[in-house]
């Protein structure tokens, strides 16, 4: 009796858990079944795997609702200052593995499946992709919204609810075709739509002077067209469930669904002309700009969200608060690249038009309001708007961007510095290439912060796009390095890489992820090592599963797997890569015998649709793929694949099973990246050059444990002031001018040899990507990781080192960073419940 007694407690509290997730199953189990039966409609024995994923993602989101409800609550009782995240793009993907990770039920809703004789892992293949935004910039915003929630910031996210997200990429004879995305055909269990939240946007028309009581002047405007932003909320809730957010998306709607008389007088395709003119706003993402048409809908689309997000908050302010003067002490609005700068504008237009704010009061409130994140320094991708187009467009903002400009140029044309040249290049009109409102001058100057989003990348923006207007606001320009969120990235994306690590670091890895330090110390242990690499191992499986599923090509897991995951670009270099690939062939054809490494080239990506050469890029690496595949003297050493469609449900299947990352763009051009940081947390060795924050991963995980290779930022503008022919560099190297001759020549296009005559020339005289310049130094680099491979306890140690010094890119540092720095709110860090 005695011995039981005292072991009681012991014995009992094992139990008593059981006992607890036992009950937390079964409750799970029947809350989805009712869910099924009363909200899908669906009896068990009809019910397909998405009918089960519908009520699976119902009862999830059922447990979120409860926690988000007390977050608004709260939010509004402790009167705290709101983060407003405006975005054109926010590429979340799938949310179903995410809600239930964070909400800390995944293994229970595991179970419960299993019980009804569901797997988990099939529902969450059937989930379509959230697709809204291109790539690094519009997953930086899935990121951050994760992480404004873990840390409990009261945050909404604002952006487009479109239609069709990123265009479905196939590949078909090599050749990307575009085709509609169509994400919410099945529906989408997350969101709520709120027909009571509608706002009227205008367009056009015209702008009458009144007088007012007061007996100031006060400018009217009258729209000539006026569409509505419906509001839709999705839930986004932050590590351990603690605080959850909104992301509210507009959808656009004509104020008249049709013209009745029309359809009754037989026109019934003219009846819908304004509804479908008005629908199309929000229709797709980032529609073709090449025409005038495309460029308007574009700027119909900033227009459109800008407005409707500024009108939600400001009405959520006074209503709160009752005067719209305290804005800026209970509001910060980030700008997600110059996309949203319109706001700047609109903000104006509500203080000073709508509240007979003072100009010069309502210029101070928006700049205390305002910060804007810049994301490259293209020349092409900083927005301008043609004058004409933005008066008849927006005929008051116009009026109201004039005379930001003439207030900000009167301000400086009295320094002793100010020629005319300075002036031409402050102003927010760019007078050079017909008349364009710089879009980036605007959100400069209408915020107290601009900032980059790595170190070179902001030090770049003083010395170029921002140079003048940086001398005009010393220290307005910070940086905030990228960061991404590692309950995705690592828990979601690793789940087995995740376990060993928290063995190790114990398992508040994900509150804090500089524990991960802890793991250095393993770097040799053989173990470890071990264990490490057999989960590598068992991810290349699936990857190379995966890929014989999807295009037939049959991968050895123990190759080493090089890959190259991105949007399509030339600065980003995939034809370096394919270039070095084209090397090694002719080399391995040419001795056969050599010890060579059994080596992967796996390509992904989507080149804009009017991008004729990044789409050529495209076809060239799956024409190289088709002919090293296939050639039997290869004996399977050398694989090029290309996997359709990337996205970032595909990326979190490929990055887990990388053993090499390609961070390889032309130095200056990328402004961060964050699939380097992805990668870099999973273990993949990076080769890149000193760009964006390869340069601080670099300092994080050791010089010895990155292969850094090529043209510095300064070289590269040194080099490009000397001339871009590629013709000396050729010449020096043998095997890059074998390989470009192969290659023009039509050893990859048998059935068209010319394809790629054009490509090869202006590599030779016209290389502004310095692609022949970096040749050598990559292909040596190149050399380097193979013989890192050929020594496993040392790739392993690499490896290792790589996972346990990337703590500090978790988007939890770099949101921190911006709420402390920029947008002066306060942060709590997640912990146990
Ligand atoms: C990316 N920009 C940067 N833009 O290229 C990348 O270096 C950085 O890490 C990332 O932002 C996050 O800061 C980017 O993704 C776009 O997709 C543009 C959207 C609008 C049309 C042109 C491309």
């Amino acid at each position: 009796l005695e011995t039981h007694a005292a072991s009681a407690p012991d014995a009992a509290a094992p139990a008593a858990e059981t006992q607890a997730i036992g009950e937390d199953v079964a409750a799970i189990r029947d809350l989805i079944l009712a869910k099924l039966k009363y909200s899908v409609g669906k009896s068990v024995t009809a019910a397909s795997p998405h009918d089960w994923f519908v009520a699976t993602a119902l009862s999830v989101r059922d447990k979120v609702v409860e926690s988000w409800l007390s977050s608004i609550e709260s939010s509004k009782r402790t009167g705290r200052k709101r983060v407003y995240y405006l975005s054109l793009e926010f590429l979340i993907g799938r949310l179903l593995i995410d809600a239930l990770t964070n909400m800390e039920m995944i293994d229970e809703t595991r179970a419960a499946l299993a019980e009804l004789g569901v797997d988990l892992e099939t529902l969450r293949e059937v989930e379509d992709d959230a697709a809204l935004g291109n790539g690094g910039l519009g997953r930086l915003a899935a990121c951050f919204m994760e992480s404004m929630a873990t840390l409990s910031i009261a945050a909404y996210g604002y952006g487009i609810r479109y239609d069709h997200g990123l265009f479905r990429q196939r590949i078909k004879n090599g050749r990307q075709l575009e085709y509609p995305e169509d994400w919410l055909s099945f529906g989408n269990p997350w969101e709520f739509q709120r027909p009571e939240i509608v706002c009227p946007i205008g367009f056009g028309g015209h702008i009458d002077t009144e007088t007012r009581p007061d007996g100031e002047l006060r400018q009217v405007w009258h729209p000539g067209e006026t569409v509505e932003a419906l509001a839709y909320d999705t839930p986004i809730p932050g590590w351990r469930g603690a605080h959850i957010n909104t992301l509210r998306l507009w959808s656009a709607r004509a104020v008249d669904p049709l013209r009745l008389d029309q359809f009754n007088s037989g026109d019934h395709i003219g009846a819908l002309m304004d509804r479908v003119r008005a629908e199309s706003i929000s229709k797709v993402l980032y529609p073709g700009d090449t025409t005038p048409a495309g460029q308007e809908l574009r700027l119909r689309q900033e227009f459109f969200f800008a407005s409707a997000s500024l009108q939600d908050l400001v009405r959520r302010h006074i209503s709160l608060y009752g005067d719209v003067r305290t804005l800026a002490d209970k509001a910060a609005i980030q700008l997600n690249d110059t996309h949203p700068a319109i706001a700047i504008a609109e903000l104006m237009h509500i203080l000073v038009d709508l509240h007979d704010i003072p100009w010069d009061e309502a210029w101070a409130i928006t700049q205390a309001t305002f910060s804007y994140t810049n994301h490259t320094l293209l020349p092409e991708a900083l927005e301008t708007w043609p004058v004409p187009l933005m008066e008849r467009l927006l005929p008051r903002h116009m009026q109201i961007i004039y005379l930001i400009n003439a207030l900000h140029l009167a301000k400086v044309s009295g320094e002793p510095d100010a020629t005319g040249h300075r002036l031409a290049a402050l102003s927010l009109i760019d007078e050079s290439h017909g008349r364009r409102v710089r879009m980036g001058h605007l959100a400069f100057l209408g915020s107290h912060k601009v900032n980059g989003v790595s170190q070179l990348h902001s030090d770049l923006m003083k010395t170029t796009v921002f140079h003048d207007l940086e001398s005009i606001a010393p220290g307005k320009i910070t940086n905030k390095t990228n960061g991404i969120t590692f309950r995705r990235w690592l828990k979601e994306a690793n789940p087995a890489l995740t376990s060993l690590l928290m063995e190790v670091v114990g398992d508040n890895l994900l509150d804090n992820a500089m524990v991960l330090e802890k793991v250095a110390a393993l770097a040799d242990d053989s173990s470890f090592q071990e264990r490490y690499a057999a989960i590598r191992r068992a991810n290349k499986m699936t990857l190379a599963r995966l890929v014989q599923q999807r295009i037939g090509v049959k991968l050895n897991p123990d190759a080493l797997f090089d890959v190259h995951i991105k949007r399509i670009h030339e600065y980003k270099r995939q034809v370096l890569n394919i270039l070095e690939a084209v090397a090694i062939y002719e080399e391995i054809r040419a001795q056969p015998f050599r010890d060579w490494i059994p080596r992967v080239k796996i390509f992904a990506g989507k080149a804009a649709a009017s991008y004729t050469t990044a789409k050529l890029i495209i076809q060239l690496a799956n024409d190289v793929g088709k002919v090293i595949n296939s050639d039997p003297a290869l004996r399977g050493l050398l694989k090029v694949v290309f996997l359709p469609n990337y996205n970032v449900s595909l990326a979190e299947r490929i990055i887990p099973a990388a053993d090499l990352s390609e961070q390889i763009s032309t130095a200056g051009m990328e402004a961060s990246g964050t699939g380097n940081m992805k990668f870099a947390l999973n273990g993949a060795l990076t080769i890149g050059t000193l760009d964006g924050a390869n340069v601080e991963i670099m300092e994080h995980v050791g010089s010895p444990n990155i292969f850094i290779f090529g043209l510095t930022a300064d070289e590269v503008e040194a080099k490009r002031s000397q001339g871009i022919n590629g013709q000396d560099a050729i010449a020096r190297s043998p095997k890059l001018s074998e390989a470009l001759e192969s290659i023009a020549s039509g050893v990859f296009s048998p059935d068209e040899p010319h394809r790629y005559r054009g490509l090869v020339d202006a590599l030779t005289y016209h290389d502004f990507f310095l692609v022949t310049a970096d040749f050598d130094a990559y292909y040596n680099a190149q050399r380097a990781v193979f013989r890192r491979w050929r020594d496993k306890p040392a790739w392993w140690r690499s490896a290792i080192l790589n996972t346990a010094h990337m703590g500090w890119f978790s988007s939890d540092r770099t949101i921190a960073e911006y709420a402390e720095e920029i947008w002066n709110v306060p942060v709590t860090p997640p912990g146990r419940k």
